[in-house]
């Protein structure tokens, strides 16, 4: 059995996506997703020039060769672009083999673990009243875990919340908006917001928040330690992880879960992290850090440390990702939780998936493969339109972490 054809699908319904498709010379297909929000074009010339080409031929079935092929073979490793696109690649191949096997890719990877992988969703406000009201009807939705983000008074924008109410979509068309920030105002607030929301709905939901890599070790320290009383799922991206040693200083002020590596693109990035239990989740993904063969091998490291599972799970993966995560999650033994922020009804009608929510969970039925598909027709109709990430600023103009 030979990989003949390789291609890549870019699409935008409403936001890019980069898909990989490869195809055998007996007909069948495998999906891979290769989104990197801001730089997407650059994982499809990776692709194209550099390793399309020395894949055709080669045998779908020996993944974890090929990946090895295109980690170590390229002699330069790691790095976002790179990752993004072995991880592409990696996912296409594992959804061939279950459609070969005609599993699910949770069954190749040892069955299932749990009914249901649990969510957490997106609660924005503008106000803390807004924010409550928005966890209040996440839990209307059968939601169990939410992660609560609120305007700043004071502050013009914030991560996580929209100029309207609802949906927050951080991308945006044309070059990259400029955002500022106060962290004094920001410290203040959000322990108050917290403490609204925990009596507004009680002891028994999960509450998360992400700080989206704004702090210093010693401020996320602050944070962390001053929301205790809330007893928080966790707080998310405390402060910038390059440094991993970082998160030791807020480890010994706080009992605050942590998590932390939605932009990790390998193990690497995060060894020292779980080696010393600085963290409790991982949130590196299946399509930015290279794939189920890559993330197995975190996962089963974190699981030597009782570092738990907890993926990014934004509207810029697309839903290839979320499939794969959902075979990836309902197998993973040292599951912690899945992100999910629900993607527009376009982009679900051109990536029609098996995975549905259920009760607070992703769950999905015995389908082979990843139990996704992408409509090349409908795709076609909505052509890459150059987006970006917000950057952030300091009140004084200095350049800030977004
Ligand atoms: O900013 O996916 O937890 N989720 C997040 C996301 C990220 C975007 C970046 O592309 O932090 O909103
Ligand atoms: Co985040």
């Amino acid at each position: 059995m030979k990989i003949e054809r390789l291609q890549t699908l870019v699409t935008c319904p409403g936001r890019n996506f980069v898909t990989v498709k490869i195809t055998t010379d007996q007909g069948v297909h495998g999906l891979g997703d290769a989104t990197l929000n801001g730089r997407e074009l650059a994982v499809v010339a990776y692709l194209e020039e550099h390793v399309f080409p020395c894949l055709v031929g080669k045998d779908p079935r020996n993944i974890e060769d090929i990946w090895q092929y295109l980690y170590r073979g390229a002699y330069w490793r790691r790095g976002p672009v790179t990752m993004t696109a072995i991880a592409a690649i990696d996912m296409a191949l594992w959804d061939i083999l279950g459609k070969l096997a005609g599993m699910p890719v949770w069954r190749l990877l040892g069955g299932k673990s749990r009914a249901g992988v649990m969510v957490y969703g997106h609660a924005n406000g503008r106000d803390h009243a807004e924010a409550v009201e928005a966890v209040q009807q996440h839990l209307e939705q059968g939601y169990k875990a939410i992660r609560v983000q609120s305007g700043v008074p004071g502050m013009d924008k914030v991560y996580g919340v929209g100029k309207t109410r609802g949906f927050y979509e951080p991308a945006q068309k044309g070059l990259p908006p400029e955002e500022d920030w106060d962290t004094a105002l920001y410290l203040r607030h959000t322990p108050e917001l917290f403490r609204k929301v925990r009596e507004a709905v009680g002891p028994d939901v999960h509450l998360l928040h992400d700080a989206h890599h704004r702090l210093t070790p010693i401020e996320a320290a602050q944070l962390c330690k001053s929301l205790e009383p809330w007893r928080l799922f966790w707080v998310e991206d405390a402060t910038p992880a390059e440094n991993q040693e970082a998160f030791r200083l807020i480890r010994q002020h706080s009992t605050t879960p942590l998590a932390v590596g939605e932009i990790f693109n390998s193990i690497w990035d995060c060894k020292d992290l779980i080696q010393n239990q600085l963290v409790d989740y991982i949130r590196s993904t299946i399509v930015h850090a290279g794939g189920i063969t890559h993330l197995r091998r975190i996962a089963d490291f974190a699981a030597l440390h009782q570092v738990r599972t907890g993926f990014h799970g934004a509207t810029d993966l697309s839903p290839v990702t979320m499939a794969a995560a959902v075979n990836f999650g309902l197998w993973v033994p040292n599951f912690g939780i899945q992100e999910l922020m629900p993607h527009n009804a376009l982009t679900d009608e051109v990536f029609p998936h098996a995975y549905r929510f259920e009760d607070g969970h992703l769950v999905m039925d015995e389908v082979p493969g990843l139990g996704v598909d992408i409509d090349e027709t409908l795709a076609a109709k909505y052509p890459y339109e150059r987006a970006y990430l917000p950057v952030a600023r300091l009140r004084d103009g200095t350049l800030w972490n977004w």
